[in-house]
């Protein structure tokens, strides 16, 4: 994977985007607010789950999801212009909801909503023109929607503290097996053979096997060997470090990782959090962990007409700037 990765080192800044039907939500449902402020379950792609939303009824979103604003070329140009080389989108979070056009499924943009266009693509292309390098978010193992107990029961009894990310609601009742064989990995081989990506981002392995962490792993690599992924994929299989949400590590090391952070205390668009990160704030996050080796993914939430939050474009802008006059972009 040596070209890769020389390529992710070169990188080094990227633009992370989560975006889905809770962005509709901006974190508010039935009036109500998710808890404000900190990160971990609190964070407005957690909708879903923290308001134990049924299937049936989170599936409606779906009708609702028509970001007329979205336009691929300008989100692209404003990574570009904050001194951003690469972007990494959800191309399906926790809630199990395809960005894509998925054979596999009808709970995608294409056949579940009325804006039918493929978010995916549009973004592919776009980098593509812009020169810079694309990758896809895919959470692997939790799929709210389809993903049974998420092998909370046959693979996780010795994990009991992870059970708070499954679905107990209301899960489908599918296998995890069966989940793994149908779903999960049926989108990752069509995300690797439809779409030309760098970086594939898997998400929070939970009870994941170590046999299907390795079929992840074969499954992107036979497909591209210079794809990179991340440790989330599970059980040690991963090529790209990632020290933990929000953590910059202590000590620099040479392997190749990637510090994540969010540009306010949401990944998902959360209309009432306006915590954002100031130039100088992002700026330090971003030293910190190029400094010590390695790239900065940061985490940009667009609201559910397609508009990437006006400050957080602002604040990003003025980091691109300042990257300018110092000749590092
Ligand atoms: C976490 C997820 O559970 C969050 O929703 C978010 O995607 C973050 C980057 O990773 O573990």
């Amino acid at each position: 994977k040596q070209r890769g990765r020389e390529l992710f080192n070169q990188n080094k800044y990227g633009m992370f985007i989560h975006w889905g039907l809770y962005s509709t939500l901006g974190g508010i449902y039935q009036g109500e607010k998710m808890e404000e402020g900190g990160t971990g379950p609190r964070v407005a792609e957690w909708v879903m789950r923290r308001k134990e939303i049924p299937r049936a009824e989170y599936a409606k979103l779906a009708d609702n999801f028509n970001p007329t604003k979205f336009d691929a070329d300008e989100w692209v140009a404003i990574a570009k212009a904050a001194g951003m080389k690469y972007m990494v989108i959800t191309s399906k979070h926790h809630d199990g909801f395809a960005l894509f056009d998925s054979k596999v499924t009808d709970f995608d943009v294409i056949d579940a909503t009325p804006f039918g266009r493929d978010i995916i693509r549009e973004l592919e292309v776009a980098c593509k023109k812009a020169g810079l390098s694309f990758g896809v978010y895919y959470s692997n193992a939790l799929d709210w929607r389809d993903g049974g107990d998420s092998g909370m029961k046959d693979y996780g009894p010795e994990k009991p503290k992870q059970a708070q990310f499954v679905n107990r609601f209301d899960p489908a009742p599918v296998s995890f097996d069966s989940y793994i064989a149908n779903k999960s990995l049926p989108q990752v081989r069509e995300l690797v053979t439809n779409y030309d990506l760098s970086q594939v981002w898997m998400d929070t392995p939970i009870y994941i096997p170590a046999k299907y962490s390795f079929e992840f792993y074969k499954t992107l690599y036979d497909a591209n060997p210079e794809i990179l992924v991340n440790q989330r994929i599970g059980n040690g299989f991963g090529d790209i470090g990632t020290p933990g949400d929000n953590v910059i590590p202590d000590k620099a090391s040479e392997n190749t990782w990637e510090g994540i952070a969010t540009t306010n205390n949401s990944w998902g668009y959360k209309s009432y959090d306006n915590d954002w990160k100031s130039p100088i704030e992002t700026l330090y996050w971003l030293i910190a962990n190029v400094s010590k080796g390695g790239n900065f993914l940061l985490n940009v939430g667009p609201d559910g007409s397609g508009s990437i939050p006006a400050k957080s474009v602002d604040n990003l802008l003025a980091v691109g700037k300042w990257l300018k006059v110092n000749g590092e972009a």
